[in-house]
């Protein structure tokens, strides 16, 4: 392999070398978070919980791709079933989960099968 000699490289062109290497990592780290900002938005997650025979927050705004979590925190059975159909949770026993990624923009209202008057909406914009 080549290897350059040590005395080569003059020390002030040593130095200008590190110097621009300072600035460009400099630089670098400075634009990074307008790199990162300018992308879009990470899906999120937006947690329901269900507690004392409601969904709570009963009402919730979110973007598309993102996923609601519903988390059953009752002692009995309950689920998350779309009017229109676009999901359905099946039994959440107590203390577990059903989760649904939003792909498609809408209003979505939801009840739960078991109990029809525990009613939802999830608006996806
Ligand atoms: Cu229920």
């Amino acid at each position: 392999m080549f290897k350059r000699a040590p005395t080569a490289t003059p020390i002030n062109g040593l130095l200008m070398k590190r110097a621009l290497t300072i600035t460009t990592l400099a630089a670098i780290a400075l634009l990074l978070p307008l790199v990162v900002h300018a992308k879009p938005a990470k899906p999120a997650t937006v947690n329901v919980t269900i507690k004392g025979m409601k969904y709570n927050p009963t009402a919730i705004t979110l973007k598309t791709g993102d996923t609601v979590t519903w988390t059953n925190a009752d002692q009995r059975d309950h689920s998350v079933a779309a009017t229109d159909g676009s999901f359905t949770s099946g039994n959440i026993g107590p203390g577990a989960t059903y989760s649904f990624v939003f792909t498609k923009p809408g209003k979505f209202d939801y009840a739960c099968s078991l109990h029809p008057r525990m009613k939802g909406v999830v608006e996806v914009k």
